[in-house]
């Protein structure tokens, strides 16, 4: 596979997606997205993969979808280039890996959205973070309407989403958005440090984990509980929790396929 807008790198069960067009500050183009979607597929096919970060290179995490790119379209042309984002960010979001964002710099427009669809997030200090379309008289095309909102409450959301107002790292780790906000020479150890725990852990159980989470921020409690049981009865059984309970009666850390 050959991919020229993002690096795919792997290496002990995690993988690594860094957005690379650093001369748009990694702007999410056409050819952009096509690479991602690459990339992606690749990481689900990969029995190999337990855990896939998504960094940017060089001082931008994604400065946001491609202006130059959209401007000009109309009608279609801008619903399909919307469309394409929104699928691959859904694939992400429902991707049975657990996923880690690293921004190491602007996460505007649809970056800022993207961080959105991953799991667990880190930024470096001087990330910063901004939703600037309605100064560009649109819309956030790629779902930050629906997913700001569910992050940090209506109210928050619909200020950055009128104000298109920018977050420092420490605005957006109090909001909630963000897991933890590192010094930018310590990020991607800090990641890394956080993806390797989680790739010791059982993937079979983290995957149904995710989906049951997944499944269970939209709907009642009564129906997710079923799911989760559902989830629960699955694991009994599996090779993993043959070794995870044979790992608390031996007294030794459990080694997971
Ligand atoms: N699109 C295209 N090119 C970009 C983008 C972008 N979003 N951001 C930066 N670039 C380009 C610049 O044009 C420039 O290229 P050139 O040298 O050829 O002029 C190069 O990257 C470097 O940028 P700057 O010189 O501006 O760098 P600065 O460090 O001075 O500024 C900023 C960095 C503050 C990030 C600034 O570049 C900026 O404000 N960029 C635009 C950010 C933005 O508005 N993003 C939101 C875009 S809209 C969006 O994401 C909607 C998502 C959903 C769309 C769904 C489709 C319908």
């Amino acid at each position: 596979m050959s991919l020229k807008y993002v690096l795919l790198d792997k290496k002990d069960g995690i993988a690594t997606i860094t957005f690379h067009r650093p001369e748009a500050l990694n702007a999410l183009n056409s050819e952009v997205l096509a690479d991602l979607d690459a990339a992606v597929d690749d990481v689900i096919a990969d029995d190999e993969v337990r855990v896939v970060v998504f960094t940017g290179e060089g001082k931008s995490f994604i400065a946001g979808a491609d202006i130059k790119e959209m401007d000009g379209c109309v009608g279609l042309d801008i619903v399909n280039y919307s469309r394409k984002g929104v699928e691959i960010f859904r694939k992400i979001e429902l991707m049975t890996k657990p996923t880690i964002a690293a921004v190491n710099g602007y996460a505007f427009g649809g970056g800022f959205e993207f961080v959105l669809c991953t799991d667990i997030r880190f930024a470096c200090s001087k990330a910063k973070f901004r939703l600037p379309e309605v100064t560009l008289g649109i819309v956030p095309g790629f779902n930050g309407t629906q997913r700001l909102p569910k992050c940090i409450g209506m109210n928050k959301a619909k200020e950055i989403l009128f104000t298109g107002k920018m977050l420092t790292a420490a605005d957006a780790l109090e909001l909630g958005i963000l897991n933890h906000v590192t010094e930018p020479e310590q990020l991607m150890d800090e990641v890394y440090a956080m993806a390797k725990q989680i790739a010791d852990n059982s993937a079979s159980a983290i995957s149904l984990v995710k989906a049951a989470v997944n499944a269970g921020a939209d709907m009642d409690i009564d129906i997710g509980k079923n799911i989760e049981l559902g989830y629960m009865a699955a694991c009994f059984g599996t090779p993993d929790q043959i070794e995870g309970f044979n790992s608390f009666k031996e007294k030794r850390a459990a080694k997971f396929r």
